[in-house]
């Protein structure tokens, strides 16, 4: 890969995509190619197919897919499953066609087994069964990295798969019956704040523990991989510790400055116990996660208030 070399970001607009593009434009890449959903649906293989004929592509990072929490999966499950396959069968699929040499699959860690020793090893992928409120979404990435394993066996292609921790950072999803529970709690904070509000609700028990990890070290693993030639096989990405849901949660009032009380609501799942990544593959190649959970959190909070410029809400923030 060289600094001219063309590199197509699927699902450039979402948090993971957009960190890859700003990442990639800072280290000097000159040729990243983008498309929207209206330019290129990645649900249609013909087009998907037509896209690679034509764009002579060098390196793919496959970013597109349909996230969400807890709520999200467990509820729309067939959404999950169907989306996440075809649009890692087309992408993946054409690129083969076009001779695209090098990709970059981005699954999750909940693809791992509901019971797994922890910290979690990627030779644990299929041992146990998997955490109900997500298997959906993570038989589809497990899918989407079995068909990695299987182009780079069969072709000799050279396609890697990370799999990152939970995420956050920059153009994360805020809807609070979607998004993941670091972006749901900042925002609950923030408008507990605004509307001075005595309590703040938490789903769950507050027990389970979640290993965060910002979205700008998963594009700098990222590079870090293309850069070094790394040119199979599936790592994790974290940052090695977790922590408790009421103490994420501890940590995001007092980022924000909401000092009321945590309500925890058992009506709503926990989801799988525990999560935490062994991280020590990649770190043996020499990359390590740089942003510290608090200091990720203060400049993700800065960002959502900022994207709230010009609204009532915004004034009320410094
Ligand atoms: O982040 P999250 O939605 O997904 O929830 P998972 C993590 C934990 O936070 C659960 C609790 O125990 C939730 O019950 N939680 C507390 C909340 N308050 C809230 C809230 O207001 N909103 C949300 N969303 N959660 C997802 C998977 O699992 O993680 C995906 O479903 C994917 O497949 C992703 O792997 C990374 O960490 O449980």
């Amino acid at each position: 890969m060289n600094k001219q070399s063309r590199i197509f970001v699927a699902g450039h607009r979402g948090m993971v995509g957009s960190a890859l593009v700003r990442r990639l434009v800072a280290a000097g890449y000159t040729n990243v190619v983008t498309r929207t959903r209206l330019e290129l649906d990645l649900m249609d293989q013909a087009a998907v197919n037509r896209f690679f004929e034509a764009e002579k592509i060098d390196v793919v990072l496959l970013a597109a897919a349909r996230v969400g929490g807890i709520f999200a999966n467990a509820s729309r499950p067939g959404e999950f499953i169907y989306e996440n396959l075809v649009i890692e069968t087309n992408v993946i699929h054409a690129a083969y066609r076009a001779q695209v040499e090098r990709l970059v699959f981005f699954g999750s860690s909940c693809i791992y087994p509901k019971q797994c020793p922890q910290p979690i090893r990627e030779e644990y992928l299929l041992t146990s069964s998997l955490e109900p409120t997500n298997d959906a979404y993570a038989i589809a990435k497990i899918a989407g990295l079995k068909l990695c394993e299987a182009y780079n066996c069969e072709y000799n292609t050279q396609y890697v798969s990370l799999m990152p921790t939970n995420l956050y950072g920059p153009n994360d999803n805020y809807d609070l019956k979607s998004s993941h529970v670091l972006p749901a709690l900042l925002r609950k904070a923030h408008e507990a704040k605004l509307n001075g509000a005595d309590t703040l609700t938490v789903w769950g028990s507050g027990t389970p523990r979640r290993e965060f990890l910002h979205v700008d070290d998963l594009a700098a693993a990222t590079l870090f991989v293309l850069e070094n030639n790394v040119m199979e096989g599936l790592f994790n990405v974290g940052v090695g510790e977790d922590l408790s849901i009421r103490e994420l949660a501890e940590c995001i009032c007092k980022v924000v400055g909401f000092d009321g009380e945590l309500v925890f609501d058992a009506s709503k799942p926990d989801g799988t116990p525990r999560k935490l990544l062994d991280v020590s593959r990649l770190a043996q190649m020499g990359w390590r996660a740089t942003i510290g959970l608090e200091q990720g959190i203060a400049s993700t909070y800065r960002e959502f208030v900022e994207s709230y410029a010009g609204s009532p809400t915004a004034a009320a923030v410094q």
